[in-house]
């Protein structure tokens, strides 16, 4: 037997062989054969969510969360079943998706850090698209709020603005006002917004808004995507449209709450009024303090699932108001020419291991989010993927969809294929990385087909874990010091430092 060293599979040879691949079956215009009546290059209606997790109708929601038009987008296009963001995080995900770089490339480790101002010359995925004749524009939050890229946009009266955020006030700011009406804190019923605005005291708040939603960032981010549809249906266009829902407060009209029934809400087994350590896991791999929801003080039961129901109101509302997008996009008649993509930019905790935020996680539940593509004429449409892929792949995706130049500086690997075929062969781990000091790595995790793990600390001095997610989906048993999996270990331990430090 080969020293682990020595099985350890070459992720750099592997991406050079689909990158091999992929230069000789991305021809400009390679999408084009497969739409019926092509007119002009794909149109992108790029839709992100905010801490989603994997909570939808579509993946088989543990909650019954209701979600018909992502249903629905998952039944026209292909659902990623494992897709996994790179950074639990809003900025370092979002940065290192859009650049088409690792976070360990784009060094943006944390929510304060610019990747212009390390790499001006960078080409990101919508600026790529501008450069190649598209007129690219944004609604709400694609990049993290404050850090928009302003090279990404084309230069028109609908490209910059803010960033519609709407989803709190921002930690140290005081003139922040929340767009929502009303608001209650769980257990409670309706009250006026605290006074108090800081973060922890908003964070716990669960947020009833009044009619549609009509004073909310996310449904004017909806309305101003629908306008930009119909501005520029004539032309080859990428709009983005980025909703910061289901993130910290919970929000929802008072309709997508009574959607569910508090009292049906089963909490997670491992659920903690605290973030807790279980035994035999490392204290590395949980943060002591919670980061959205419950900073500083206990969860009891009841207030959990008030605050689950809440953040499942919230996601039917976000589903909502993409629900709202896509149908116009139907009215223009333009389905048959764009490729809609829905991502999230992390996961997030409900309670599990105690935890109410993505920050810190290395588990399935902060670093799997959901991923659909829905691109017309692709023969996988209709059908799920059960390949590991990272939100990375996105860009070289729509690069190669859309015929555009390669860019041969970006990383991920193009899910072409596999929308034609969910279930071709794909062997090729998802990667995701934490950061506590936004400086350094604090920990590494790595997805395999068959395994996750997890080790903290430079060479794992802080712990490791390892999961088998067929055997134990909620990651209740650590197997990392089960002397039975010490080989596995060692070929994982050895890819997760080879991706912290590429020689
Ligand atoms: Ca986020």
């Amino acid at each position: 037997m080969k020293p682990p060293h020595e099985q350890l599979w070459s992720r750099r040879e592997f991406l050079g062989t689909v990158a091999g691949a992929a230069a000789i079956t991305t021809l400009p215009g390679a999408l084009h054969a497969d739409i019926s009546k092509p007119t002009r290059r794909p149109n992108v209606l790029f839709i992100m969510s905010d801490d989603m997790r994997v909570e939808l109708g579509c993946y088989g929601s543990h909650f019954g969360a209701q979600t018909p038009h992502l249903d629905a987008l998952a039944q026209a296009g292909v659902r990623f079943e494992r897709n996994y963001c790179q950074f639990a995080l809003c900025n370092p995900s979002r940065a290192s998706m859009l650049t088409g770089r690792r976070p360990t490339r784009t060094s943006v480790l944390g929510n304060r850090t610019d990747f212009r101002t390390a790499h001006p010359d960078w080409t990101t995925l919508p600026q790529l698209f501008q450069e190649n004749g598209y007129v690219c524009v944004r609604a709400g939050k694609i990049y993290h709020g404050g850090l928009d890229d302003a090279k990404s946009w084309s230069v028109t009266a609908d490209s910059g603005g803010p960033t519609d955020d709407g989803s709190g006030p921002a930690v140290g700011k005081t003139k922040a006002v929340p767009r929502e009406t009303i608001a209650r804190k769980p257990g409670e019923g309706l009250a006026p917004l605290p006074a108090d605005t800081s973060r922890a005291a908003y964070s716990d708040r669960i947020v009833v808004l009044e009619g549609d939603g009509e004073a909310h960032g996310d449904y004017h981010t909806a309305d101003r995507t629908i306008e930009h549809l119909r501005k520029y249906k004539d032309q080859p266009f990428f709009i983005a449209c980025g909703f910061v829902k289901p993130h910290s407060p919970p929000t929802a009209p008072q309709r997508f709450f009574d959607l569910y029934d508090v009292d049906k809400i089963k909490l997670p087994p491992d659920f903690a009024a605290w973030p807790t350590v279980p035994p035999g896991f490392p204290s590395a791999a949980i943060r002591k303090r919670n980061a959205d929801l419950f900073i500083g003080r206990g969860a009891s039961e009841a207030e959990a699932k008030e605050v689950i129901r809440a953040y499942l109101a919230s996601i039917s509302w976000t589903d909502w108001n993409l629900g709202r997008v896509v149908a116009e996009l139907d009215r223009l008649g333009l389905r048959e020419n764009t490729i809609i993509v829905f991502v999230a930019d992390h996961g997030y905790h409900l309670g599990e291991k105690g935890k109410w935020s993505k920050a810190g996680s290395l588990f399935e539940m902060g670093t799997r989010v959901p991923l659909i593509m829905a691109a017309p004429g692709m023969k996988g449409n209709g059908a799920s993927c059960p390949r590991i892929v990272e939100s990375l792949d996105i860009y070289p995706t729509l690069m190669e969809l859309c015929g555009l130049p390669q860019q041969n500086e970006i990383e991920g690997t193009s899910l072409a294929p596999l929308l034609k075929q969910p279930a071709a062969k794909w062997d090729k781990p998802g990667f995701t990385v934490w950061s506590e000091d936004g400086k350094t790595l604090h920990g590494v995790a790595v997805r395999t087909e068959k395994w996750r793990y997890a080790e903290f600390g430079p060479d794992g001095i802080n712990g490791a874990m390892l999961f088998d997610p067929r055997a134990d989906p909620l990651e209740m048993h650590n197997l990392a010091n089960d002397p039975k999996h010490a080989a596995v270990c060692a070929e994982l331990s050895a890819l997760t430092r080879h991706y912290a430090h590429p020689a």
